[in-house]
């Protein structure tokens, strides 16, 4: 028992030591593999012993069953709110104030970044965690301890190997959500159809407020630590030393905090990280100036509910209201069609704005946003604006609903949503919006493998008008090139000479040139081998090509689209009279196929290969992988423990292999 219990306690601290080092220090020390090892020794040790699990072990980060409502704590010492300076000048009369109140003597500040979070507290009695609660109204705040603990950089246990635990310790931070995970969490909730959040603010809430806890732990929290509360057993003189202290114990503290002597100083810094703020990847929304020493904090002391020794300096607004003029459809490099909102200029922050970003039809549908509406702008990070929400108050009934329009604003080309995508396309490979990655894509090495047109080539023969299609490659002149800047004679005829040779592709080869979405070189050889001529290909229809193996609904749905669009026709007709001449099939890596027209049924348990894998083998030799035994099967490949298919092969008479008589077979 005690041999179970001393190996409890050392998993418990390889596992915290693990996840400090990764969550606080951002700085692993053993691999994802070796983590989980540990974690699940200890789970089957504490199984076994459920006597022996404690509130403070990692097992208990992962949530538990809902709870019917938070309870209530009282803090002992209120959570304090913050004046607000709103510009340099107000900051400039905090500084003066408190000094004045210092005559003669130096008052120095320490300066952090506001955390635009929640704040939370956290109770600590002779170093385990014993509780955490919201802010609340300041006084009494919601008992969320189960849904803190799953935070990983929140120790459950402090540490104690540099200084002692005191026996209370209250610990205050702002709990929050990096824009990165808060941008993944709302992917992820529009893949599950759920309501995405407005900001990581609000998602770091939401997940917070949890009361099944299991779900606050799916949830990328963290948190900065940045204030005392109550504490027994330990003081300190300032609160920069206070802030020192912290991560010796183990809690997160952010690495911007500096400690300032002076006016300019404070100013510098606020100047400082306003200017950082898109690099930082957490949202702020200003700094935090406080007085570093705790009599002088004590001297100055509190108004009715913010203390006189600290200001919250903001920073400039990142949301403005104004008005979407007009909605137009934008095109992208890949054919992705973006609604973007033509608003009516206003300064966000300092930047002018004048467009935002719509995303894409179901996000203009879930905001019912509309041409005439007035709407909230934000702008966040680096990213492009975006409107957060319509001013349904405003609207006087002019204002136009929106549709992406079916036919493409560039080229004309037919615009289609493809089944599960959040994205309108234009489908013309032509499009001048795309025509530079499609010509990129088709001279490709894998592709029609055209030596010698590189991407600034590309750029000029597209940019001057040359090339208006991937078909013009096939028209091109040497005079044409020789018209071209840098373009000596030789280099042209080398480029006519690699065109030439392009021109006998095979038809796999040929269909992936085509950059038809979802159809890669693998999908384009299997299109090849169905169909065996490009007439065939073309007049394909939905139904026969999701009846072919190893093509889905979504490939069969991409290519019926691309066949649809008169452009692309027109374009392949093009390349055909531009004498681009399909072989049937590529001799090098083809060869006639040794399994052509073999049909294989894999059966039992397989040990010298996957399935995918025996299925991958046959197909590449021209064989067809079937599931179910018939008399159009040619093997049955047993592996072990075969049960009714075997049965059925014996009883059609149809040959059966060891999975090495196969391989052997194959090799051959
Ligand atoms: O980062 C914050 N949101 C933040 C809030 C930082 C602080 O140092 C704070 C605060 C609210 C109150 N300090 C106090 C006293």
């Amino acid at each position: 028992m005690d041999l179970f219990k001393d190996r409890i306690l050392k998993l418990r601290r390889l596992i915290e030591e693990a996840n400090h080092n990764y969550y606080v220090l951002d700085n692993p020390t053993i691999s994802d593999a070796e983590y989980d090892k540990l974690m699940r020794e200890l789970r089957d040790l504490e199984q076994q012993y459920p006597e022996l699990i404690t509130a403070d072990s990692p097992t208990q980060r992962v949530g538990a069953e809902p709870l019917k409502e938070f309870g209530t704590v009282t803090h002992r010492i209120p959570l304090l709110s913050l004046d607000n300076a709103m510009n340099e000048g107000e900051l400039i009369e905090f500084v003066e104030r408190v000094c004045k109140a210092f005559p003669g003597e130096a008052v120095e500040f320490v300066a952090e970044p506001k955390i635009d979070g929640l704040a939370v507290e956290l109770v600590y009695e002779d170093g385990i965690f014993v509780n955490g609660s919201t802010r609340g109204d300041g006084f009494t705040g919601e008992d969320i301890s189960q849904n803190l603990k799953t935070i990983r950089s929140i120790p459950l246990k402090l540490k104690t190997d540099q200084i002692p635990a005191p026996k209370l310790l209250e610990v205050r931070g702002e709990v929050y959500m990096d824009r990165r995970d808060f941008e993944k969490l709302n992917e992820q909730q529009l893949a599950e159809g759920k309501q995405p959040f407005a900001n990581p603010r609000n998602s770091a809430a939401g997940s917070l407020r949890q009361l099944d806890s299991r779900i606050t732990a799916s949830r990328p929290l963290n948190i900065w630590c940045y204030a005392l509360g109550a504490c027994e057993g330990i003081s300190f003189e300032t609160h920069y030393e206070f802030l020192q202290t912290l991560p010796k114990w183990g809690f997160r503290v952010n690495p911007e905090i500096r400690l300032c002597q002076s006016k300019h100083e404070l100013l510098d810094y606020y100047r400082n990280i306003e200017e950082k703020r898109d690099q930082i990847s957490y949202d702020i929304d200003g700094v935090v100036f406080k007085v570093n020493s705790i009599a002088k904090q004590e001297k100055l002391g509190i108004k009715s509910r913010s203390p006189r020794w600290a200001i919250a300096g903001k920073f400039k607004a990142r949301q403005e209201i104004t008005r979407i003029l007009d909605i137009e459809a934008s095109v992208g490099r890949t054919g992705a069609i973006t609604p973007v909102a033509h608003l009516q200029p206003v300064s966000v922050g300092g930047v002018t704005v004048s467009n935002a970003t719509l995303h894409n039809q179901d996000e203009i549908d879930r905001k019912d946003i509309r041409i005439g509406d007035w709407v909230v702008i934000q702008r966040a990070g680096d990213v492009i604006p975006q409107v957060v929400k319509v001013i349904t108050e405003r609207r006087d009934g002019s204002e136009k609903p929106y549709k992406i329009p079916d036919r493409c604003p560039v080229c004309g080309g037919h615009v289609v949503r493809p089944e599960g995508e959040a994205k309108h396309r234009c489908q013309n490979i032509d499009c001048p919006a795309q025509l530079k990655g499609s010509i990129r894509h088709f001279v490709s090495k894998r592709a029609m493998d055209i030596d010698g047109l590189g991407d600034k080539l590309i750029e000029q023969m597209v940019d001057t008008g040359l090339v208006q299609s991937v078909a013009d490659i096939y028209y091109l002149t040497s005079e044409q090139l020789a018209g071209l800047e840098r373009m000596a004679e030789k280099s042209a005829q080398n480029i006519l000479d690699s065109i030439e040779k392009s021109r006998r592709a095979t038809l796999a080869r040929f269909i992936f040139a085509l950059g038809i979405r979802n159809v890669g070189e693998h999908m384009s050889k299997l299109l090849q081998r169905h169909f065996g001529s490009l007439e065939k290909f073309m007049s394909a229809s939905f139904a026969e090509l999701e009846e072919i193996e190893g093509v889905g609904p979504i490939v069969a749905q991409s290519v019926t689209d691309f066949l649809a669009e008169e452009k692309n026709r027109e374009t392949i007709e093009r390349l055909i009279r531009g004498c681009v001449v399909i072989e049937a099939a590529d001799k090098k890596s083809y060869g006639s196929p040794p399994l052509s027209g073999k049909t294989f049924v894999f059966t039992g348990t397989l040990t010298r290969f996957t399935r995918d894998k025996a299925k991958e083998m046959v197909e590449n030799l021209g064989g067809r992988a079937a599931s179910s035994v018939s008399k159009k099967t040619d093997f049955v490949v047993v592996g072990e423990n075969a049960g009714s298919k075997a049965e059925k092969a014996r009883s059609l008479g149809i040959p059966m292999l060891s999975e090495n008589a196969f391989l052997e077979l194959i090799n051959k």
